[in-house]
């Protein structure tokens, strides 16, 4: 087994601390070199630096000297890594043997050095010229019945320059086939804050945070692993008096203690107690408990004279109340403590809480997205602020976490399946051609296609599709049967190894590398997680001089697809990426005067009518409430509710390496986390090997060989690993509205492991 060094001692309180970041620059300066490595992390969002690599959390408007984190500096080492894989890689190892290693293996082995392609039946990727490449693709697109057979995947890493063009590209060719990684993470967040706010975007900025909340709910959401810097601000925010509450099944290391590694108190001091209040909430549990909190919000309103609630802002500024209350009053008691595992007093002191704000932000990631009932539970947020007017003033608003770097950002150069029509208008009028306006495949009506053979050239600028996604082994299947696959990448991962028919790998530059396209210094931007446009600058040299954009590559492509007769000018945007920004201001709005506005020191932030104005651009033009049915997740008996998460050594699917500090785990990532009352109900030993056997109404998945650990985790709860676990995930397990995988509430059984698993994990 390749865990046989599994050791699990006791979980951690406290993240983050001066061992965080020196292992983080351990990692750099071993894999970068130590004069790179530096140079590279002085640089990380700094004003003439690059963004980060790793989240979306926003850069302070004056930087600390060193504004990075220990995550942060392992994504900086994962990509400034010395190490290449290169044609000799290729011609020694088989795509065979590839497949049977380890995602961690497989990121390992360095950055791609120069195009390759892998041709039908052949076991090995061989050498190609970036001629021949682009001459594949186009040749396999022109082979095609309809646009609508290819799909354009983006991970949420692509620039908004790259990004611009990309969708710019499929829809002139003829499609909105455009799925990205928000339809597996913030989907369910655009959905219902679409719905009832008129923007899909989060309404508050780091300000509203550290100077301005008296309440910050973090609810479904690993800061100390996922967003480390996040942490600085909350400490900011406690340091004046505001108040955290915590919800989640684990109690989370970095909520519950911080030590501040940008701080001297926080470096020999004992750590700040984050959270005030933790609520271990049962997995899927949110729209119950937010259900709950509103109904009692609605009874103290009705019981205390002159009510709770802000009646000017509701009378002036929404619609719906009346719907909402009578679900709340239809709320039935038991299934709130059946869903949530917390009692009745629980919920009070926590609208005790609520009640003593002025102002209250809802902070979240994946742990609300990625469930059934995700996007009523993110609504059923949104009527929780609304009930005190706390949206559209400062301390106060909708906080959804977003995970990639540029996640956000792609999303408003219109990389989505279902853009809207002003959207498709102001393209239409600024290029001159009539884009499709049927929606187009999302991420898993995607694998849904390929399935089917409905689609023969799958692209892929950045993201590892195979690993990512859900049911891996049939979405395996149906990325090899399509009859061309192309990955614009920067490392191995396991979707190379599970090939089309024929496949090419298109290695590019990364976001700490200078790119001079056109024979010029370029630089692009990118949006955070609170809308903040602002420039990044690679200023490693890049891995190999056989590196090209990810802008390069989409507008060479775009030319030899669309013939020297297409008007638009991909030659221009390559050469010169301030004509691709100049007509993204007069295509989206909010980007007016890019170029000036985008170079000054931390950038520019995006227009947001609720935000700024308490302007509502919905339908009826107010903030609408809506009434949300509960359906309860009943898990048989035996059964636990399994949802699937980072480890502390992950980006997703790159593994930086085997432990989890945080949750005393070393040495392995097969595990999977049990309360200690259930495994004795269960009948099942801490530290037995088990197989983890999701049941769904098509038939069993299992994944083979998981470690059991006992651990605090809410009771008929459990935890594993993504992406190992993804194989348990129904394709068709799949959000209400957003239909984003549900990777965060899957039924299954524990059983003794029967064989040993192999190492190739995945697949
Ligand atoms: N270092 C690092 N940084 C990252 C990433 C990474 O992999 N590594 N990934 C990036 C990306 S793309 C994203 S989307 C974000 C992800 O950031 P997170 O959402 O923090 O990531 P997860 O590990 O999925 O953690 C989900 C959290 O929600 C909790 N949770 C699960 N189910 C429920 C539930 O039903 N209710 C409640 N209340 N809580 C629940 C889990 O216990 C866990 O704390 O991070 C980004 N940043
Ligand atoms: N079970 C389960 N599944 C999940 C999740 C979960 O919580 N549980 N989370 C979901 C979420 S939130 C997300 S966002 C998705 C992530 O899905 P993806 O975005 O598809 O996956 P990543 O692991 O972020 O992609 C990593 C790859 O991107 C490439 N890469 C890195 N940097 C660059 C770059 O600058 N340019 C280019 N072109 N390529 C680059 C590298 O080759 C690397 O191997 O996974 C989802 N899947
Ligand atoms: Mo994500």
């Amino acid at each position: 087994m390749a865990d046989d060094g599994l050791r699990v001692g006791k979980p951690k309180r406290t993240a983050a601390g001066v061992p965080g970041v020196v292992h983080g620059l351990a990692d750099v300066l071993e894999q970068s070199g130590v004069a790179r490595g530096y140079r590279a992390l002085r640089l990380v969002n700094q004003h003439q630096g690059f963004d980060c690599p790793g989240c979306a959390w926003p850069e302070p408007g004056k930087p600390h000297l060193v504004e990075f984190c220990e995550n942060g500096a392992k994504a900086v080492a994962e990509e400034t890594t010395v190490r290449r894989v290169d044609a000799a890689f290729f011609a020694e190892h088989p795509i065979s043997e590839l497949a049977t290693r380890s995602d961690h293996w497989l990121g390992q082995q360095g950055r791609l050095t120069e195009p390759v392609l892998r041709e039908a039946a052949a076991d090995h990727y061989a050498p190609v010229s970036w001629d021949e490449a682009f001459e594949i693709i186009a040749g396999e697109l022109a082979a095609m019945d309809s646009p609508d057979q290819a799909a354009f995947y983006t991970s949420g890493r692509t620039s908004n320059e790259a990004a611009f063009v990309y969708q710019l590209f499929a829809r002139r060719l003829g499609t909105n086939n455009l799925p990205d990684c928000s339809n597996m993470c913030h989907e369910s967040s655009s959905a219902a804050l679409t719905e009832t706010i008129g923007v899909g975007k989060g309404s508050v900025t780091l300000a509203d945070i550290t100077d301005h909340a008296d309440l910050i709910v973090v609810v479904g959401q690993n800061p100390g692993t996922n967003h480390p810097r996040m942490l600085t601000a909350l400490e900011q925010a406690k340091d004046r008096g505001a108040r955290i509450v915590a919800i989640n099944p684990l109690p989370e290391a970095g909520l519950m203690t911080f030590k501040n590694p940008q701080r001297v108190r926080g470096i020999v001091g004992r750590g700040t107690p984050l959270a005030d209040r933790f609520l271990q909430i049962k997995v899927a549990g949110d729209l119950a408990f937010f259900q709950a909190v509103n109904r009692l919000l609605l009874e103290a309103d009705e019981s205390t004279p002159g009510g709770v609630f802000d009646r000017d802002f509701l009378e002036a500024h929404t619609t719906g109340l009346r719907e909402a209350a009578a679900a709340w009053r239809a709320l039935d008691w038991a299934d709130v403590t059946a869903a949530t595992g917390l009692d009745r007093a629980q919920l009070v002191e926590f609208v005790a809480d609520v009640r003593e704000a002025s102002s209250v932000i809802v902070c979240w990631a994946m742990g609300l997205t990625q469930h059934r009932q995700a996007v009523p539970t993110i609504r059923e947020i949104v009527n929780f602020l609304l009930l005190r007017g706390n949206i559209g003033r400062p301390g106060a608003g909708a906080c959804p976490v977003r995970g990639h770097s540029n996640v956000q950002g792609d999303r408003t150069m219109g990389i989505c399946e279902r853009p809207t029509q002003a959207f498709l208008d102001a393209l239409e009028a600024e290029f001159g051609f009539g884009p499709p306006r049927t929606p187009g495949h999302d991420t898993v009506n995607t694998i849904r296609a390929m399935r089917d053979g409905r689609i023969r050239v799958f692209m892929a600028v950045g993201g590892n599709f195979a690993a990512a996604t859900p049911d891996s082994a049939v979405t395996a299947d149906a990325l090899r049967s399509v009859p061309l696959t192309v990955h614009v990448s920067t490392k191995l991962n396991r979707t190379h190894v599970v090939p089309g028919r024929r496949s090419l790998i298109l290695p590019c530059l990364g976001r700490t590398e200078v790119d001079t396209t056109g024979g010029r210094e370029q630089f692009v931007t990118v949006e955070d997680s609170m809308s903040v446009v602002h420039a990044s600058r690679g200023t490693l040299p890049p891995a190999s001089p056989e590196l090209r954009s990810e802008v390069a590559i989409v507008c060479t492509l775009a030319r030899q697809v669309l013939g020297p007769g297409d008007p638009t000018p991909w030659e221009s945007f390559a050469s010169d990426y301030a004509a691709i920004r100049d007509r993204i201001s007069r295509v989206v709005p909010g980007f007016d005067d890019f170029e000036n506005r985008v170079t000054a020191p931390g950038g520019f932030v995006l227009p947001h009518p609720p935000r700024d104005q308490r302007s509502f651009p919905t339908a009826t033009g107010k903030a609408r409430f809506t009434a949300n049915a509960l359906s309860v997740v009943r898990v048989p008996e035996g059964r636990l509710l399994l949802q699937t998460i980072r480890s502390h050594d992950q980006f997703n699917t790159t593994i930086y390496g085997m432990d989890d500090r945080y949750r005393g785990v070393r040495g392995g990532r097969h595990v999977v986390y049990v309360n200690p009352d259930d495994l004795a109900e269960l009948g099942v030993r801490d530290g037995q090997t088990v197989d983890l056997v999701s049941e769904w109404s098509d038939g069993e998945r299992r994944a083979a060989g998981f470690r059991v650990v006992a651990y605090p985790t809410a009771r008929g709860c459990a935890a594993a690993y993504f992406p190992e676990t993804n194989v348990l995930v129904p394709l068709d397990h799949t959000a209400e509205v957003s239909g984003t995988p549900v990777s965060k509430s899957i039924v299954v059984r524990l059983e003794p492991a029967v064989r040993s698993r192999s190492a190739g994990g995945a697949t």
